[in-house]
């Protein structure tokens, strides 16, 4: 989904004079997520570095199928669509009969409430809301892709050693019998006031395991 990304909130690097200097806070002000390279090397992390792992990449699991985020620590570029306020996007994925899909997404300063809207090649549309915790809070409508990470500052100068902050999961059922066209995401208005951020997505295709 990175043609709807719009910002880079993930501090990267993997030494001191490198570190990705270019970032927009998940919050409203000033602390953005790191990887693990960045979070190795940046002050006051150093001694127990917590960052988000430096290829976005997350075996199978009980929660979730193979999960590959658009993020990599040797880019600087855009990995979220960070959304403050009202906002609403499509996600084409290839068309084949899903038994699922999964968005992953976390919030910044407060919960942020997030529909996820199935559109099929044909027939009618399935939809789901979410309520998207704050990065700080537990999983709720979904899970834990990741938790107890540490943050950073938005201009790569610093590290802060939180071991706190989490990404969540969120899986909404498909229609096994019909192909999938798109996800449309849409960050409500006046429910929560939190900053959506979402990484990306994947889904379980009919007939895997
Ligand atoms: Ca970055
Ligand atoms: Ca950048
Ligand atoms: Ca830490
Ligand atoms: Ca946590």
């Amino acid at each position: 989904m990175s043609d709807v990304f719009n910002k880079d909130v993930i501090v990267n690097g993997t030494t001191v004079g490198n570190v990705d200097t270019t970032q927009k806070s998940v919050d409203i002000s000033d602390t953005a997520f790191i990887t693990q390279g960045a979070a190795s090397v940046l002050d006051n992390c150093t001694s127990d570095p917590d960052g988000l792992q430096n290829r976005g990449r997350f075996a199978e699991n009980n929660d979730h199928p193979f999960v590959d985020l658009g993020y990599d620590n040797a880019s600087n570029g855009r990995n979220a669509r960070r959304s403050p306020e009202a906002d609403s996007y499509r996600v084409p994925v290839p068309r084949y009969r899903y038994r699922a899909m999964h968005v992953f997404a976390t919030s910044g300063d407060g919960d942020a409430t997030m529909r996820v809207k199935l559109n099929f090649v044909e027939g009618p549309s399935i939809q789901e809301n979410f309520v998207v915790p704050d990065w700080y809070g537990v999983a709720g409508d979904g899970y834990f892709l990741v938790d107890d990470r540490d943050r950073a500052h938005p201009n790569g100068s610093e590290c802060y050693d939180d071991n706190n902050p989490a990404m969540f999961g969120f899986r909404i059922n498909s229609d096994t019998d019909r192909k999938l066209k798109n996800v449309k995401i849409v960050r409500l208005d006046n429910v929560n006031d939190g900053i959506l951020n979402v990484f990306g997505m994947t889904g379980r295709r009919v007939g895997s395991h």
